[in-house]
């Protein structure tokens, strides 16, 4: 049996981190061995705060080693990190990488480079984005970052779809190989975009974004645990971009009929596997081959197919 390490945030009540990705990807078929970096009673964005702790950054390698004393970690066909709580955790991811790879050397790196959100209330540490930076991206096969982590990551603006398919290419050219962006929201308000961009290929779907009196927390580890569930299943990076965007639409539009704040994973467990939504990923022109602003008008045309 083939499984993968989900290293995150564990929440009691909710749907945050290891909470939102391990049901889904088990919903998907998949073994998945969870090591949780916190465990809190609920997510960081309720007014009242919440209860918990960090666990120390040794029990990641410690839980990695344990598995590999029991003959196991060969199995193990892919580590996928998300939120963490100290700059000793990402050295920690960091050695468990090492150590499944060389269990298994097929094994990918997925790094979900959580950085937070602090007008959300979702804080990450400052010493974390550096090591997500220096450390973890460039040792990283599959990276899943949002439009400001991918900002960061390629320390460079970006406020049109070519600045971010540049940005995209500059983290490829630092060691991944494959760069979901989870959300884009520099190319229009009224829409949800997200963005696939390998060394020769750009691909980018859109659909309407739906309307919360408060977002849904969550959702970028929902299309992490997603996205990785169906690379390590062997979809090619296409498909697994269009079923992770139309899953992802699907428990959004649910949470959203069922009134919830928290994302209804369980509710919409069947549109986990077989989505309703049919978005499909377009394909780009190659930057060089038309201009900057010619690529960029290209997103607003799409964008208004997408509506
Ligand atoms: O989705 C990011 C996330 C993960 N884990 C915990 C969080 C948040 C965002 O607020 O609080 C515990």
């Amino acid at each position: 049996m083939k499984g993968i390490i989900s290293i995150q945030s564990h929440v009691v009540y909710g749907h945050a981190g290891n909470s939102a990705a391990v049901f889904p990807m088990q919903r998907m078929g998949l073994e998945v061995w969870p090591i949780h970096t916190v465990q809190f009673s609920n997510h960081t964005q309720y007014v009242q705060g919440w209860t918990g702790q960090v666990f120390a950054a040794e029990q990641i390698h410690h839980l990695v080693i344990g598995i590999n004393a029991i003959g196991k970690l060969s199995q193990c066909q892919a580590v996928l990190s998300g939120y963490l709580g100290s700059a000793e955790q990402c050295q920690s991811v960091l050695s468990a990488v090492n150590k499944v790879k060389q269990a298994n050397p097929d094994a990918l790196y997925i790094c979900d480079p959580v950085m937070g959100d602090p007008d959300k209330g979702c804080i990450v540490a400052p010493e974390v984005h550096q090591q997500m930076i220096q450390l973890l991206m460039p040792q990283a096969d599959v990276i899943v970052p949002n439009q400001f982590e991918l900002s960061q990551l390629a320390e460079q603006t970006i406020s049109s779809l070519s600045e971010a398919v540049h940005a995209a290419r500059r983290v490829i050219s630092k060691g991944p190989e494959i760069v979901l962006v989870k959300h884009l929201h520099c190319l229009a308000d009224h829409l949800f975009s997200m963005l696939l961009v390998t060394a020769d290929e750009a691909y980018l779907i859109q659909r309407p974004k739906l309307e919360f009196d408060r977002a849904p927390v969550g959702v970028g580890d929902l299309i992490s645990g997603l996205f990785s569930a169906q690379l390590v299943t062997g979809k090619s990076p296409v498909a697994a971009f269009e079923h992770t965007h139309n899953a992802v639409f699907d428990v959004l539009k649910t949470t959203q009929a069922l009134h919830e704040w928290e994302l209804q994973t369980i509710a919409a467990q069947q549109q986990l596997v077989t989505p309703q939504s049919q978005f499909k990923a377009q394909l780009l022109p190659k930057v060089d081959a038309v201009s900057a602003r010619q690529f960029d008008q290209l997103a607003e045309t799409l964008g208004r197919e997408a509506i």
